[in-house]
């Protein structure tokens, strides 16, 4: 690709910002060449500076799930913004968004909104911690929570991307309570609370795994955790950062019908603005000041547009049929990419849920971290380029999950799979 203008900017852009870019997740490292700058979205497509116009399937890396410069979006936000942007003090916007939420999500019972999913599962942690008066926590290889230090142990994301050990600057003492296990395997966490008893504060779960690329709950995983932590007097935190209304209407609570104590969310809730927000049982919240004692705060906290673009988002979705079109979408999208895979020789497992997938050049089923890693992330590299010279982009690793949008129509599609078949047999050996 002819990427002049992306690659000026990239240079002076690496001068000023580290690696060039505002998130890790943006870089290319994994996939070769560089960022490409984006002038501008529409719909199911970004335009970059240099004016090539790609089919987008990172979305933002999940908000954009009405895609992208929506009109209803754009209005409420032109009309709130003319309005003022943050206030220091409640507006009306938090209140509609967070009982709109809570229509989606009948088990957040209150809410909190903050900046960013990272914040959100943070605090939500803090909460469990508080409410429980325990200090052990339980994450998964793979899954990915944000950047919190207490959460930087095994991640995913750009840390699995990156192949980062975890990260330098996180002291000892600071994951010292953070205990790790498999995915998909209850044992290992049955044997983390016989090891513990009464210790353990919450167990986090991204329950359907995204940061590793799409790893969905094999049965009775869920309701695993929900039946040990709530023998244990542990809290169940379900991270729906990404799998909220991407899975389902309402989250994976729905999908699977577990309720977890707390759920954090962010993303599709801010419609592309910087939101987050965590939430669940009454009681648990009654514990977050200034009601209670657990201190957390936020200057732009529930801020007018984050809240308009959520708002905005939300109500474009509750139109019948929209969902279930962006999810249909979805199945015969990643129908088509396994015939091409299967036509031209490749090995490939696509994983999906809902509205969004990963396709893993993998020989085997990827049920978890450690085979997620068994993946040819350099076939991956050389399918993802081919894709891009093809106008498709998709999010650059092999270790993160591909959006569909309410703009993705027959003719994205179409062009797509045409895209995917110079690429499965531009890798196939
Ligand atoms: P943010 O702090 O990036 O808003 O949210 C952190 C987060 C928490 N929980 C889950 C399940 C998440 O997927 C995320 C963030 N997702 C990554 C994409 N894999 C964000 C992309 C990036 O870091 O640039």
């Amino acid at each position: 690709m002819n990427i002049p203008k992306s690659i000026e900017l990239f240079t002076k852009a690496q001068t000023l910002l580290p690696g060039g870019v505002d998130s890790p997740a943006r870089a290319f490292r994994a996939v070769g060449g560089q960022p490409l700058f984006i002038d501008r979205g529409a719909g199911a497509y970004l335009i970059d500076v240099d004016g090539h116009r790609l089919i987008d399937y990172v979305l933002s890396f999940g908000p954009l799930i009405c895609g992208h410069a929506h009109p209803e979006v754009v209005a409420m936000l032109a009309q709130v913004a003319a309005k003022g942007t943050s206030f220091g003090a409640p507006s009306p916007l938090e209140v509609e968004l967070a009982e709109l939420v809570m229509g989606f999500m009948p088990h957040i019972e209150m809410i909190r909104f903050v900046n960013s999913g990272t914040e959100a599962t943070m605090s939500a942690l803090r909460l469990a911690r508080a409410f429980t008066g325990r200090s052990k926590i339980i994450k998964f290889q793979g899954n990915y929570h944000g950047h919190a230090d207490m959460l930087l142990v095994q991640a995913g994301s750009g840390v699995a991307t990156l192949g980062l050990p975890d990260s330098p600057g996180v002291p000892p003492a600071t994951v010292q309570d953070t205990l790790v296990a498999p995915y998909n395997n209850v044992t290992a966490v049955a044997q983390l609370f016989d090891r513990f008893p009464g210790q353990i504060a919450a167990v986090i779960v991204e329950p359907v795994a995204g940061n590793m690329g799409v790893v969905p709950p094999q049965p009775g995983f869920l309701a695993g955790l929900r039946e040990m932590t709530a023998n244990d007097g542990a809290l169940l935190i379900f991270d729906e950062v990404m799998t909220g209304f991407r899975v389902h209407l309402g989250g994976a609570q729905a999908l699977y019908n577990i309720r977890p104590d707390i759920t954090a969310l962010g993303k599709v809730i801010g419609g592309g603005l910087p939101v987050g927000a965590y939430g669940g049982r009454r009681d648990i919240m009654q514990m977050v000041a200034p009601v209670g004692p657990m201190y957390q705060a936020g200057t732009l906290s529930g801020n007018p547009l984050a809240m308009a673009g959520g708002i905005a988002t939300l109500k474009a979705l509750h139109v019948d049929g929209v969902w279930s079109g962006v999810a249909a979408t979805a199945v015969t999208l990643t129908e088509a990419i396994q015939h091409a895979a299967k036509a031209a020789g490749v090995p490939v497992q696509i994983n999906r849920v809902g509205t969004m997938f990963t396709t893993f050049f993998n020989e085997a089923a990827v049920t978890d971290w450690e085979s997620a890693a068994k993946s040819d992330t350099a076939k991956f590299g050389r399918a993802f380029q081919a894709l891009l010279a093809n106008g498709v982009y998709l999010p650059p690793s092999q270790f993160e999950a591909c959006f569909l949008s309410t703009e993705h129509g027959e003719t994205e599609i179409e062009q797509t799979v045409r895209a995917f078949e110079i690429a499965f047999r531009h890798v196939a050996d």
